[in-house]
């Protein structure tokens, strides 16, 4: 029988790396979309890098965009892919604010392009589509916690070109009987993850603080509440929901909620940091919030290491998440294996591991620049 193909937008993502990996060991031909940039920027896949010229290679990247039907309708027509997995997207909340126009047309047009490409070859009955759908879309809360069924109220324009991309997948299942379905994913994080989304930010801010290349970690609102998963549990899930007889969309989320404050603990405590709030005020400044300091090398005893910029609050925020997962338990038997605290030691190892490079390259002489956002 011949290799499974599949297609994934996003390949050099945090997902797309994970999924790969996931679809390669189950001995599939992947093919992901990589876009043009002035820098390398396959950093999280070059360790499953194949060289072409080798027999047999399983593993192949495609310059394309999700703004540019004629690239997606020409790749998929190359690879006649079983399954496409849609993880492409300008998926920061908060520089979609920033950049509404193109996160509209990346996330939800993008998605449509997808589509109707597959649909315009003659493969709408023949490649399965999954859709990365997001617990954003719920935004202001109707329900908690929030399942498959919960109203949708979209608090940013990276969640409104979400909702667009999630209805265009029901709609093109619905109209011309395709295999499409919606993973509504609530956050998941790893060593992998970009490292201005919070719980990165965390781990790596405070990492470089412990060993003294950095002084202070800048924050937003640390009372938003989530639901934290690992990257490498939900693709599985992705993968999963495409195997079924119907398709079907799915909440995946653990059902178990933490603060942002309570992230910044979890990370501090794992680098053998104590850490006492000392107020919950804003100043014109930025309140200074957390005081700290034993046992790390880099920090004096007092040292502030947290404080709170303005910056970083949301036009308008999602305050609180919870994911009820009991259907994608139920039907499909999925429960999230890594628990918070192990992710949280995992990510920490790695930006301790990274921070530590750091240092000794400074220490020999060398000029680095610690950047943060
Ligand atoms: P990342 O930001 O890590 O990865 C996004 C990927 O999309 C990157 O490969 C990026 O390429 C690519 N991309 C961006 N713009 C375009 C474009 N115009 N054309 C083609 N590709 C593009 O996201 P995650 O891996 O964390 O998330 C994967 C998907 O799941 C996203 O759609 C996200 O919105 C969604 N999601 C994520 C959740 C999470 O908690 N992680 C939760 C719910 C949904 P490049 O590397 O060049 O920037
Ligand atoms: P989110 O993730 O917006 O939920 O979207 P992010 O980690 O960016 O923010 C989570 C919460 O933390 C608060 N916060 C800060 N966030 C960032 N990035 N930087 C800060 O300094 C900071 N301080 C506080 C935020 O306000 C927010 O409440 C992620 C993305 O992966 C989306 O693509 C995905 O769809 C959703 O998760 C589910």
């Amino acid at each position: 029988m011949s290799r499974k193909k599949a297609l994934i937008t996003g390949i050099t993502g945090q997902d797309g790396s994970y999924l790969a990996e996931f679809l390669l060991e189950k001995g599939y031909e992947v093919h992901g979309i990589k876009r043009r940039s002035s820098l390398f920027n396959t950093e999280r896949v070059d360790h499953i890098y194949q060289d072409p010229h080798i027999k047999d290679p399983q593993f192949f990247l495609h310059y394309g965009d999700l703004t540019d039907s004629s690239n997606l309708t020409r790749i998929l027509s190359e690879i006649r892919p079983d399954e496409v997995y849609n993880l492409g997207a300008m998926s920061h909340v908060a520089v979609s604010f920033e950049s509404p126009e193109y996160t509209a047309d990346v996330d939800g047009m993008g998605t449509l392009r997808l589509l109707e490409a597959i649909r315009f070859l003659g493969m709408e009955k023949t490649t399965r589509f999954y859709q990365a759908s997001t617990s954003e879309l719920y935004g202001l809360v109707q329900e908690i916690p929030q399942k498959e069924t919960t109203p949708f109220y979209p608090r940013s324009p990276y969640a409104v070109a979400k909702l667009y991309a999630y209805w265009i997948t029901v709609n093109y299942r619905e109209a011309y009987g395709m295999y499409a379905c919606n993973g509504i994913l609530f956050n998941h994080e790893s060593p992998r993850r970009g490292e201005t989304f919070v719980t990165r930010k965390i781990t790596r801010g405070l990492s470089n603080i412990a060993i003294g290349l950095d002084k202070c970690l800048y924050m937003g609102n640390m009372d938003s509440l989530r639901d934290w998963g690992h990257a490498k549990d939900y693709v599985r899930m992705q993968w999963m929901m495409l195997q079924q007889d119907q398709p079907e969309d799915f909440v995946i989320a653990t059902g178990v909620q933490y603060s942002v404050r309570q992230f910044i603990e979890m990370s501090a405590s794992e680098l053998g940091v104590s850490i006492r709030w000392e107020g919950t005020g804003v100043d014109e400044k930025g309140y200074i919030d957390a005081i700290v300091g034993d046992k790390a090398p880099g920090m004096a005893v007092g040292q502030n290491i947290v404080a709170i910029d303005p910056r970083y609050f949301r036009p308008a925020e999602v305050e609180t998440l919870l994911g009820d997962p009991s259907n994608a338990k139920n039907k499909l038997g999925w429960v999230p294996q890594i628990t918070l605290q192990e992710m949280v030691a995992e990510m920490v190892a790695y930006d301790l591991e990274q921070a530590q490079k750091h240092a000794l390259l400074k220490k020999q002489g060398y000029n680095v620049a610690v950047s943060r956002e």
